[in-house]
């Protein structure tokens, strides 16, 4: 254990801060793994395809599969992948478990996320097993995957959960066995961003090999906890296109990037074709049936959308001040709403100029009246504002 407790010492939070800029972090997509768990996640084979393919050309360093005992499909979706060209190391999720991992290492995968549940509830409920017993069975596994020349991860479910004296030791036996990263998985999506960074910072000292962040969002936490994750100096963030899995899903990648271009827009825009994002939300909203939400990051309906007068006014002479990220970086436009009863002069002349049009000032105030006026009723379209400004021109 060490001896300091970053928790309530701001001054030992700031020393283990990364900066961002300098530091290399990967993408472990699981779409093809977590996304499968989601309610609507049952894709064929040339959907995954797709799907591998989009990713790759998107960037991401890593694309997780279902482990492929889960189903023949399963098995084929692996192979085929392996074999596909992409850039992005396919790797495969299995059970800590020798008769996984074997079937796992014949697809040719370059990697295994292993995992195996820690917290008291599941070692209770679920395979009964001791610190010592895990260290063993995990051994045995890491060892024979290591063999095979294929990497490893080791990962202890319901991590937040689990006494942080268990994970340790574990996390350390397994480092020093050889695995390429420790994982930390918020299961049950629980974990506060401050929890998140205590524990990476704890486990960052602990061990030399990569972390490994795993977080679902039950509680709206789970791109802020990704974010506190690589500022405590992890390195692997697992996300799925629309955050898509078990429950109400994981860090979603679109959120996921915007907080990361916040931070360093330069690198993000190295690192990963932005402007494809679009195309992966849509992909998965066509292939899920279901449609991208209204407020969702980056691209959902009104993401981009400014209505109130004060903000239209700004927008027009500079939209950085009400934009922290400029939506064509993301392949996406702004809509300016000018039609509502909160509109604003400056958004209506603009209009007018757009036209042609050019009036004077009080001409202008009127206009904008009526228009208020009117859009206390309901919202005016496009059409119908140009329609009351040319014909103001004729009146
Ligand atoms: C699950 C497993 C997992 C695994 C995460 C990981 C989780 O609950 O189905 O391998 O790091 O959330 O714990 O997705
Ligand atoms: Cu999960």
């Amino acid at each position: 254990m060490n001896d300091t407790d970053t928790r309530n010492d701001p001054a030992a939070r700031a020393s283990l801060a990364i900066n961002h800029s300098s530091f290399n972090w990967n993408i472990i997509d699981s779409t093809l793994r977590e996304g499968e768990q989601f309610a609507r996640g049952n894709f064929s084979r040339d959907d995954k395809l797709e799907i591998a393919k989009a990713l790759d050309a998107f960037g991401v360093e890593f694309i997780e599969v279902t482990t492929p005992i889960a189903s023949p499909e399963s098995r084929a979706t692996a192979e085929m992948l392996c074999g596909a060209g992409l850039r992005a190391k396919i790797i495969t999720h299995t059970r800590c478990h020798m008769d996984d991992a074997r079937v796992a290492v014949e697809t040719g995968v370059a990697g295994l996320d292993l995992l195996f549940g820690t917290s008291s509830y599941l070692r209770e409920f679920s395979h009964g097993k001791s610190i010592p017993q895990i260290i063993e069975a995990a051994r045995e596994v890491i060892e024979f995957v290591k063999s095979h020349g294929v990497q490893t991860r080791f990962s202890a479910e319901d991590t937040f959960r689990s006494e942080e004296a268990d994970l340790l030791e574990i996390y350390r036996a397994v480092d020093a066995i050889g695995v390429n990263r420790v994982g930390l998985a918020d299961t049950v999506g629980v974990a506060t961003p401050r929890q998140v960074f205590t524990l990476t910072s704890e486990v960052r000292r602990a061990v030399s090999c990569d972390i490994e962040f795993h977080g679902h969002n039950d509680t709206g936490c789970a791109v802020a906890n990704a974010y506190e994750f690589l500022e405590a100096g992890g390195t692997h963030v697992d996300t799925t296109i629309l955050g898509i899995g078990e429950r109400n899903g994981i860090t979603p990648l679109g959120g996921f990037l915007a907080r990361m271009f916040t931070v360093d827009p330069e690198g993000l825009m190295q690192k990963y074709r932005l402007e494809l994002l679009p195309e992966l939300d849509n992909m998965i909203a066509r292939m899920t049936g279901l449609p991208i939400p209204w407020n969702n990051y980056l691209t959902g309906e009104f993401a981009y959308n400014h209505k109130a007068g004060m903000h239209l006014k700004a927008i027009y002479l500079n939209p950085g001040a009400y934009e922290a990220i400029p939506p064509e970086v993301f392949g996406v436009g702004r809509t300016l709403q000018i039609g509502s009863k909160i509109t604003g002069r400056h958004a209506i002349a603009h209009r007018a100029k757009e036209l042609g049009l050019h009036f004077g000032d009080d001409a202008l105030k009127a206009i904008t009246g009526k228009i208020k006026a009117l859009a206390d009723h309901g919202d005016l379209d496009d059409a119908h504002i140009n329609e009351i400004l040319k014909g103001w021109v004729r009146a």
